[in-house]
């Protein structure tokens, strides 16, 4: 199932009229208060965010799944249904596997498939939360913290295994997120299990290539819900300063106790150069993992806020972190909240683009904060929907993805393509 070209053009252009006064209007707008908007633009269309592999089926949890019919069965599939996404947004150009979920059995094959889709592979992430069928110990009571040696080499083996896989598809990274910890008071000497984590994450350091970075992620809770390892981004950034500059800490934003001021977190990490990647989703209670934006929109401008205040060149900082969602979809098609939550990001990243970072700063130094309030609503609330459709229609992607998504009835051919029972590895 491939999106053609003269579908994209033709629906592009039974939607420019009512594209061109929007967009004017806007341009007008921005171009008085002298930002230059073919690069405002060309900034939002070289944002990319990873589509991860294990997120492409209908999710579930754990009272029950409703698969939604015609899921990929298996990674061509996975790559197929991210090459359908790119095609209608030109802004979902890389996926990211779980592995053993999506093992590559014949790398350059599946390298080959990916480019014909132009993907490119973003970090590989390791599984050590599950025990699989043809695996000696169970991670049961931990992975690289575990008591016993053999099954903490166990899971650096199978870490290194991803940095190989990785290597043969041109990942430049490695993501870790452990589900080691303890259910109960007094189960795991913490210290003891902070220790040997460490140590097993030092081994696995010691394999990665000179060109790759290792992402650390946290959580504070779930699956074990006495204790994590690693729980906040301070264990991270002290595991990823211990283990050297290519140790970086990755936010999920669904990783974080309610009401924590996740952008504080962002520019700490920025400010002393760790931060390597996030996991995009929202949440209203924990690691909820819903569409991206749909709950705290506000909260993902102000990220992004910080990431811009704190760089100097945008194009350097969208190279140099690793975009990625992780989500679930219980009851939307996987592809359209995908497409949703892509739109967020990118809408969130243009209007923090927007922010008058002169005047703000002088609100800062003059301790203005009704002025520097307003700066940054003046930005948030600014309708930059015709300029992420101005970027996609320049970069032949679809005005209105989700829109041609439906009019081409992708969903039912997918399901007359795989049927109704197939299930997506992942989540
Ligand atoms: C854990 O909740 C997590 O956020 C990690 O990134 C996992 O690798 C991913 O979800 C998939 O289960
Ligand atoms: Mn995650
Ligand atoms: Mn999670």
């Amino acid at each position: 199932m491939r999106i053609t070209q003269q579908q994209i053009s033709e629906h592009n252009k039974n939607a420019r009229d009512a594209h061109e006064s929007p967009f004017a209007f806007i341009g007008e707008e921005l171009e008085k208060k002298g930002i230059d908007v073919d690069l405002l633009i060309n900034q939002i269309a070289i944002f990319q965010v990873a589509i991860p592999s294990w997120a492409l089926g209908a999710g579930g949890t754990r009272f029950g799944r409703f698969p939604i019919g015609g899921e990929p069965g298996n990674l061509e599939e996975k790559i197929s249904d991210v090459g359908i996404l790119h095609a209608l947004n030109r802004s979902s150009g890389a996926i990211s596997l779980h592995i053993p979920w999506d093992i590559p059995e014949d790398t350059a094959a599946i390298k080959e498939l990916a480019r014909e889709h132009d993907l490119v592979f973003d970090a590989v992430n390791s599984n050590t939360f599950q025990d699989q069928d043809d695996q000696e110990y169970s991670y049961k009571f931990g992975s690289l913290s575990h008591t016993d040696k053999a099954v903490r080499q166990q899971a650096i083996e199978h870490n290194i295994e991803v940095i190989q896989y990785g290597e043969a598809l041109g990942s430049k990274a490695l993501t870790v997120w452990l589900a080691d910890g303890s259910n109960f008071p007094g189960q795991q000497n913490f210290r003891k299990a902070l220790k040997r984590t460490s140590e097993s994450l030092q081994e696995i350091y010691a394999e990665l290539p000179s060109d790759w970075e290792m992402l650390i992620e946290y959580k504070p809770y779930e699956p074990n819900f006495y204790s994590m390892v690693i729980p906040d981004w301070g264990t991270s950034l002290l595991l990823a300063n211990k283990l050297g500059d290519q140790a970086q800490t990755l936010v999920d934003l669904g990783h974080h106790l309610p009401n924590t001021n996740i952008e504080q977190i962002v520019a700490t990490l920025f400010l002393e150069k760790k931060l390597g990647g996030f996991h995009f989703n929202d949440s209203k209670y924990g690691d909820d993992d819903l569409t991206t934006g749909s709950i705290k929109p506000f909260q993902l401008f102000l990220i992004f806020n910080e990431l811009i205040d704190g760089t100097d060149d945008c194009d350097d900082l969208v190279e140099s972190i690793a975009w990625m969602i992780d989500a679930s979809h219980n009851v939307k098609d996987p592809l359209e909240d995908l497409l949703q939550s892509v739109e967020a990001i990118k809408k969130a990243y243009a209007k923090a683009l927007l922010v008058d970072r002169k005047r703000l700063e002088e609100a800062r130094e003059s301790n203005d904060p009704t002025g520097a309030q307003s700066i940054l609503q003046d930005a948030f609330q600014t309708d930059v929907r015709p300029l992420l459709r101005e970027a996609r229609m320049r970069d032949k992607a679809a005005a209105d993805p989700i829109g041609l998504y439906r009019d081409l009835d992708i969903r039912k051919q997918l399901i007359e393509e795989r049927g109704t029972e197939t299930i997506a590895t992942g989540l």
